[in-house]
């Protein structure tokens, strides 16, 4: 598939949750990439570096996505050639897609000795590594129901219930709003994330504050469910991660919003749970309290900050390479 092509479906939300946004976007540059007629190494970077630019232009949220494309265009780095550049572009974006792969079984072994027989489990939005924890518990025989919320205004909780229907694990969908009527039947919640900032605060899909506060406030745990790719090495800085607001047509239709002139539509994406909500983040190198998120930012990621100043130019700053 061509660059642009992906990156429609990205901005449309036809490829999305984090990790497939990543591995999307990963393989978009190595087709790219193989495509390509560029006769230098210098106008093959030019063409690599607008491609990632466009990848990164589609959702700001997700830092998988940052973090795939930084790893892939490392490729290019020392490559002196147009074949060692794409070949480096092709090895480094395959290598991308079958560790994220991984990334995913591996948490779902360790994110299901966290679910014991007999839990309710609440979940919000579709996360695909938080599911794969909880099919993982119910393949592994435990008995196990679960509260899947609707999320709007997208509904990926449809995506959700389809999952876990398939997966024959008994379901309770309910719309948002019902979470803290519901929050005293759980004994866990489990989500996924589309960042993770270096102080543990946990960015998911909106709402899921809310769902961690009710879980607090009903002293339920929370346990998300995270690859390393989605920690946020920049977060180091200061920086904070932009919430994507989408169009307020997804909400309320432009037909209706157009005879309510006083009314505005507000439609972020995601929210922000703090550290202090979330007792456990669960990696594919192991399950960290949120406040240990540096430890994996320092060794999984790299401490290389300076580098991340040049998202494209400069790529050696990820994966400490
Ligand atoms: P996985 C999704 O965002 C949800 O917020 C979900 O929890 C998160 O990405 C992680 O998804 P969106 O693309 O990578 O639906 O675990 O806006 O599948």
């Amino acid at each position: 598939m061509i660059v642009s092509e992906t990156a429609d479906k990205i901005k449309r939300m036809e490829i999305r949750g984090a990790g497939r946004i990543a591995r999307a976007a990963a393989e978009a540059l190595r087709d790219g990439a193989l495509s390509s007629r560029a006769a230098t190494t210098e106008s093959f970077r030019m063409e690599m570096t607008q491609a990632a630019d466009t990848l990164l232009a589609t959702r700001p949220t997700a830092v998988s996505l940052p973090n795939a494309v930084h790893m892939v265009m490392a490729g290019i780095k020392k490559a002196s050639t147009v074949e060692e550049a794409k070949a480096g572009i092709v090895t480094r974006a395959d290598e991308f897609v079958t560790s994220s792969q991984h990334a995913v079984e591996r948490i779902a072994a360790f994110g299901s000795r966290h679910i014991r027989d007999g839990d309710t489990i609440m979940t919000h939005c579709n996360s695909e590594v938080a599911l794969a924890c909880i099919v993982a518990a119910h393949r592994e025989g435990k008995e196990i129901e679960v509260f899947a919320t609707e999320v709007r205004p997208r509904n990926q909780g449809l995506i959700t219930i389809k999952t876990l229907n398939d997966a024959g694990i008994k379901t309770n969908f309910i719309v948002d709003s019902a979470v803290r009527s519901f929050i005293h039947d759980v004994d866990l919640v489990v989500v996924g994330a589309d960042a993770v900032t270096v102080n543990g605060a946990v960015v998911n899909k909106i709402g899921t504050s809310q769902v961690a506060h009710a879980a607090v406030e009903a002293r339920v745990n929370v346990m998300v469910a995270a690859e390393t790719y989605k920690f946020a090495p920049r977060t180091i800085l200061g920086e904070l991660i932009k919430i994507e607001e989408r169009a307020g047509s997804e909400v309320l239709p432009d037909e209706i919003a157009k005879t309510l002139p006083n009314v505005t539509v507000r439609n972020p994406a995601f929210d922000v749970t703090p550290a202090e909500y979330v007792d456990l983040i669960v990696t594919e190198k192991g399950a960290i309290p949120p406040q240990m998120a540096y430890v994996i930012i320092r060794d999984y990621l790299g401490w290389e900050i300076g580098e991340f100043g040049d998202p494209l130019g400069g790529t050696g700053g990820l994966n400490g390479s």
